[in-house]
């Protein structure tokens, strides 16, 4: 499918996504959103993808949702249009691990987007805020609950009243970005990271992000449970014996995502 805002290609069983409208930083408009939905689910739906990277420009990763677009919007409009809300969440929604390449500006929604992948590789260029009050806003996709879960309440709260950007590594130290690498370094980085994740077994690899993505949405016993019950499962996978047999055979395993 042609797309107009992204560019989007496979390198070997890593899917990659470029956020690609470079005049508005890659603002995040309507069309942008719904291609990035699109492009997502594809990936997900094919068996030859293992994960996913999500990146944008040198600039940019996102410098948020379109304030163009936004601007005349009356309360009415939003709730009526139930606006920007369609395909926002797409990101999260995601099965494969995904992982965000962010350089330069990951600001409002465009750091949203950042935090609904499983993590942030950071360009040592990378700048993220959520400076929606500085428009007379709050965030809007999740900038206050997964910020909050990311980072604590004294940082998610600087950064979301004040409006202040951070750079990259403030966001590693403060456990925004998982990890910062020189900009010339990006992609390849994140590309090593998303190939050696999909060449795990699959199943585990999706039972993975499910139990660390429960650590944020349900208590610790629940959690547990289904951590434990997710552990017991692979035990029913070919991936699982494999795994096991090739380090006693002290060979690399050959998964096949059975
Ligand atoms: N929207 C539209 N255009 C943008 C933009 C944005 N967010 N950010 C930049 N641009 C455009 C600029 O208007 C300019 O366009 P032209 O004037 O050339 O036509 C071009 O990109 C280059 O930007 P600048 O000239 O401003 O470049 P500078 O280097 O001087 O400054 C900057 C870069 C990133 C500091 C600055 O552009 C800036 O402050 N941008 C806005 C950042 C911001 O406030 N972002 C938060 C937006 S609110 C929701 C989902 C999402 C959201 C809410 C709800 N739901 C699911 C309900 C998200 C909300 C937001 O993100």
């Amino acid at each position: 499918m042609p797309y107009q805002y992204l560019n989007v290609e496979t390198k070997g069983p890593v899917g990659v996504i470029a956020l690609d409208r470079p005049d508005a930083l890659n603002a995040l408009c309507t069309p942008l959103i719904k291609e990035l939905e699109a492009a997502l689910a594809a990936f997900d739906a094919d068996d030859a993808v293992g994960a996913v990277v999500l990146t944008g420009g040198e600039r940019a990763f996102a410098a948020g949702a379109d304030i163009k677009e936004m601007a005349g919007k009356t309360y009415a409009d939003c709730v009526r249009e139930n606006f920007i809300t369609d395909g926002w969440e797409a990101a999260s929604h995601l099965r494969k691990p995904l992982i965000a390449a962010v350089a330069g500006y990951a600001l409002g929604g465009g750091c949203e987007l950042a935090m609904m992948a499983d993590f942030i590789i950071a360009a040592e260029t990378a700048k993220f805020g959520q400076p929606e009050i500085t428009i007379g806003v709050i965030p809007g996709a999740g900038g206050t609950q997964r910020l909050a879960r990311a980072v604590g309440k004294a940082k998610a709260m600087d950064m979301v009243l004040t409006g202040r950007t951070i750079d990259a590594h403030e966001a590693e130290r403060i456990g925004l970005a998982a990890r910062v690498v020189p900009a010339d370094a990006l992609l390849d980085e994140a590309l090593a990271a998303a190939a050696r994740i999909a060449g795990m077994g699959r199943l585990a690899a999706l039972a993975a992000k499910a139990a660390v993505n429960a650590a944020f949405e349900t208590t610790l016993a629940e959690g547990l449970r289904f951590e434990r019950q997710s552990f017991h499962a692979l035990f029913s996978t070919a991936d699982q014996k494999e795994g096991m047999a090739a380090f006693a055979e002290k060979r690399k395993p050959a998964f096949t995502g059975r």
